[in-house]
């Protein structure tokens, strides 16, 4: 409670440097470490998610920071709290993500002494976070804080764990609070603009990659003008599908795990690559293999927000540090006298990789159950998703329309799908969420289920129960056949789960019958879980798992 002499506690000055730097949700799972914050909470403006592991905690404010470009909040209890969130530190990392954790600290005179629950953050943070800090004085909350919002969200962004000693926030102090943190746009200089435009114009058969963070609506609908007018190929690389509208004329597809093979023929014989946001990893590279490292083989343009990462893996012939809204914008300035892509056999191409779905042994064919979802679904709908080898059918055959649609871990982490549709339910109640899971990824989060409930958030889970950890027995099926290890599941009853949690639950056995499920599971106004029995060989869109035995069994023979 505010006293009348203007002085707060620190953890209410803390609490009012989120709402002004613009923070209307908070993830959390409480700990005795930051009592005087929960306090603080009782009287804020702030919606808060109280959830059930620090891990989908913190994946929950990754999920905020990725689709809005905002730091994502989340708030942990010191030692085996801020060691259960470090996935979603991980993920922030890996997906430069916007996110800043603040986590409980011992006090500060018992520092060192290894107290109860205390972790040195900055040694063990310190390789994952763009800034790992911990605040001794009170008086320089707002500083701080400023500068985390700052860090996390500027250039190319990504996590800051911020710790708070436990007796540092009951202090009383008097202090002024800061100014709203600002989102700064690095722009493209002329001169960069100008070298762009001579290399495209020269260009026969360019194409342009999209990935990474920093991106909007705007700046998608600036690049599809682009390349409408020039008829420029564009893909997406992986889980970054949403960047650009799969139905435009330019489409040319998804750079990630499985690609369509006309699609790496297409980028092979490009005369020019522009990668626009993204750091082009190991998977939408093909394990590195699709450039040459340090200098790609034919021209490469690289357009990132970070100016350390132009010039880390690939050395472009040009480097425009710009952040993707910046860039598009500044398309739109640019006016080319010739230049012509291939856009149109590129789109074709993508739409034939897409059409139908494949055969598939097996009562549920999941590439006509994701067919059936890209029709039935409306643009606005938002797509989430963990790892596992169910996700290539949703990669390979729903198509994103809009920016936000897919929320997925570019850094594979299981477990992401549950938290992120909660995060998004929580953000956009109106919208419909869909939250897709293989068996294995389901139970690594499964249990923020229970968050769903508690907060009436009615997203579909669609789990594709293959019995296994599917992945990693296709990838033991190739390197060691026949010789199946610690990668089958014993799997609960799915549905009854959802039920036990409040919620709806239905297992499909025949593709036939997921249109009605899906119906009744949107209908009943409660989180759903939908169950499918999957196959177990129907292990890829194209491959089973038999196929790949025998051809491993085969290749050693030789
Ligand atoms: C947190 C985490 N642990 C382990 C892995 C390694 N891994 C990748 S996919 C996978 C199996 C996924 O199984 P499931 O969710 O059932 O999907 P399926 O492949 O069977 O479709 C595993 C264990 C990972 N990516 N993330
Ligand atoms: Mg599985």
């Amino acid at each position: 409670m505010r006293a009348k002499d203007n002085m707060r506690s620190a953890a209410e000055v803390l609490v009012d440097q989120l709402h002004i730097h613009g923070v209307r949700h908070v993830f959390c799972v409480p700990g005795e470490s930051y009592l005087a914050v929960l306090d603080a909470f009782h009287d804020a403006d702030l919606a808060v998610t109280v959830c059930r592991q620090e891990g989908g905690a913190c994946m929950m404010a990754e999920a905020v920071g990725k689709v809005t470009g905002q730091p994502g909040v989340c708030f942990v209890t010191r030692g085996p709290g801020a060691t259960n969130a470090s996935p979603g530190i991980h993920i922030a990392r890996q997906d430069s993500s916007p996110l800043i954790m603040f986590v409980g600290q011992v006090a500060r005179e018992m520092r060192e002494r290894e107290a109860f629950q205390e972790v040195d953050y900055r040694a063990y943070f310190g390789s994952m976070t763009k800034w790992t800090t911990e605040i001794d004085d009170p008086a320089r909350i707002p500083e701080i804080v400023s500068r985390a919002f700052h860090t996390a969200a500027n250039g190319r962004p990504g996590p800051v764990v911020v710790g708070l000693p436990e007796d540092m926030l009951v202090e009383r102090i008097a202090v002024p609070d800061a100014p709203p943190f600002a989102l700064i746009e690095t722009s493209p200089g002329d001169t960069e603009m100008a070298k762009f435009a001579q290399m495209l114009a020269g260009a026969r058969a360019p194409i342009m990659l999209l990935g990474g963070s920093r991106w909007s609506q705007a700046a998608s609908d600036g690049i599809a003008r682009f390349a409408q007018k020039y008829a420029l190929p564009v893909a997406t690389s992986f889980r970054r599908s949403h960047l650009f509208d799969a139905l435009h004329p330019c489409y040319a597809g998804d750079l990630g795990i499985g690609p369509n093979p006309k699609l790496l023929e297409r980028i092979k014989a490009a005369d020019l690559v522009v990668m626009v946001g993204g750091r082009l990893g190991e998977l939408p590279s093909q394990s590195y293999t699709l450039f040459d490292i340090p200098r790609p083989q034919m021209p490469f343009v690289h357009v990132h927000p970070g100016a350390e990462e132009l010039g880390r893996v690939y050395s472009p012939h040009l480097a425009i540090h710009a952040t993707p809204t910046a860039f598009a914008a500044a398309l739109d300035n640019l006016d080319l006298k010739e230049a012509r892509g291939e856009a149109e056999a590129a789109h074709a191409d993508y739409l034939a990789w897409t059409e139908m779905p494949t055969e598939q042994p097996g009562g549920v064919n999941f590439g006509a159950v994701m067919v059936w979802l890209r029709e039935y679904l409306p643009p606005n709908a938002i797509l989430c998703n963990g790892a596992g080898n169910y996700s290539t059918w949703i990669h390979r055959f729903f198509r994103f329309r809009r920016f936000g649609q897919q929320v997925a871990p570019i850094s594979g982490s299981m477990g992401y799908g549950v938290p992120a549709a909660v995060a998004m339910k929580r953000l956009h109640p109106d919208r419909p969420v869909v939250c897709l899971a293989g068996d294995g990824d389901f139970l690594m989060n499964g249990q923020e289920f229970a968050t769903a409930v508690q907060y009436g958030a009615p997203f579909v889970t669609i789990i594709a129960d293959n019995g296994m950890y599917g992945t990693i027995r296709m990838h033991q099926e190739r390197a060691y056949p026949g010789r199946v290890s610690a990668t089958d599941l014993r799997n609960p009853d799915f549905p009854a789960y959802a039920r036990a949690f409040g919620g709806f639950g239905v297992s499909v056995e025949r593709t036939e019958d997921f249109p009605d499920a899906f119906k009744q599971a949107q209908a009943c106004g409660k989180p759903a879980i939908i169950r499918l029995a999957i196959d177990g060989e129907a292990i890829t869109p194209t491959t089973t798992i038999a196929k790949i035995r025998a051809r491993s069994l085969a290749e050693k023979k030789r």
